[in-house]
């Protein structure tokens, strides 16, 4: 069985993007992988949260991806801060990766924005500490948004500059997974962009606890075009609203473009938002009830997150302790 490795950061309550993206996709792996999957907060605070929230938003996020099916008797869960495995390896990991390298990330482009100089220096090597998440454990594959695609490739180049430099063939290659219909959700307001837990428009997005009446509200007023859905994927070209709402139906029918035009081309966005809604409420109303079960009880959580911790540590400990070996730290 081939290791997996993934992670969501708390920083936000998670969206219909990473349902899609990441979550939905989590649960399936579970039957044919051995799967590791942590809630990121080292990841997190490389933008500012409120130190008050972040725990809450920790436990709050460990229930949605339970909620989601993620059974953490069959998986590996736990809170990437608790396994410190992952912050030692990063440190290396600074000293391999090249600044060449990081410069090229476009994910660092869009968080710093304008006001690159005022970004921490976290957010920079965040790649870093994500090669990190994955090769502390040998995991080889990595189901994520499209929108990652371009750290795991860095991931790579660290693993594989690591074992030129030291000599050995320690870390092995990672297989980015980039599954299903829906790899990138784009934001509600506007079609060129991803969909975010940390967008500041609460419009923008689907939170995975929103209720019905919500839901049903953020897609009718999701932006569009004032032209009919067309026939065929060829007719969504140049509309990245429409596409977008077509991809999430998409889906979450578990179909492709082309099936749900041959079903709704011809129709106007109102039937087809109303549609739309009947799904997202269908598929999301027990993840949100199942999350709100969850969080009644807190102390589960904690104790779900601490044993995940364990065994976590289990398997990176060793596999850090040998990479430090390798680059010559003294042991004593
Ligand atoms: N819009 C999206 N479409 C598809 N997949 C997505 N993912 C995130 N947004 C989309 C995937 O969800 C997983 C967890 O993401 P993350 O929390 O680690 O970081 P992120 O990609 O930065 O997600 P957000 O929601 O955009 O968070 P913030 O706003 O904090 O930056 C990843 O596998 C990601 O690909």
């Amino acid at each position: 069985m081939q290791r997996i490795f993934s992670a969501i950061q708390p920083s936000g309550i998670p969206t219909l993007g990473n349902f899609l993206g990441a979550l939905r996709n989590w649960v399936k792996l579970q039957d044919d992988h051995e799967c590791i999957f942590a809630v990121a907060d080292l990841h997190a605070i490389t933008v500012w949260q409120e130190p008050a929230q972040l725990a809450q938003q920790t436990r709050e996020i460990a229930a949605s991806v339970i909620a989601c099916g993620v059974d953490p008797g069959r998986s590996v869960f736990f809170h990437q801060s608790a396994v410190r495995a992952h912050a030692q390896l990063a440190w290396i990991f600074n000293c391999v990766a090249r600044l060449g390298w990081l410069n090229r990330m476009t994910q660092f482009k869009d968080k710093a924005g304008k006001d690159r100089e005022n970004a921490s220096s976290g957010l920079y090597v965040y790649p870093n500490l994500m090669a990190a998440d994955i090769l502390a454990y040998h995991a080889t594959r990595v189901p994520v948004g499209d929108d990652q695609r371009q750290h795991l490739e860095l991931a790579n180049d660290i693993a594989q500059k690591f074992n030129h430099d030291y000599g050995v063939a320690f870390f092995p290659p990672i297989e980015a997974l980039v599954l299903g219909p829906a790899a990138r959700v784009m934001s509600l307001r506007d079609g060129t962009k991803k969909m975010s837990k940390s967008d500041p428009s609460e419009q923008s997005r689907i939170n995975l606890t929103d209720d019905a009446e919500t839901i049903a509200q953020k897609i009718r007023r999701a932006k569009t075009d004032p032209q009919p859905l067309p026939g065929d994927p060829a007719g969504l070209d140049g509309r990245p609203e429409a596409r977008n709402l077509v991809g999430i139906y998409a889906a979450l029918a578990d179909t492709d473009a082309v099936g749900v035009l041959r079903e709704h081309g011809g129709q106007g966005f109102s039937a087809f938002k109303e549609a739309l809604a009947e799904r997202l409420v269908a598929t999301l109303a027990p993840i949100a009830a199942e999350t709100r079960r969850l969080l009644a009880d807190p102390g589960t959580i904690d104790a779900i997150l601490r044993e995940g911790a364990e065994r976590a540590a289990a398997i990176a400990d060793p596999i850090v302790a040998e990479a430090e070996r390798l680059v010559g730290f003294l042991r004593t």
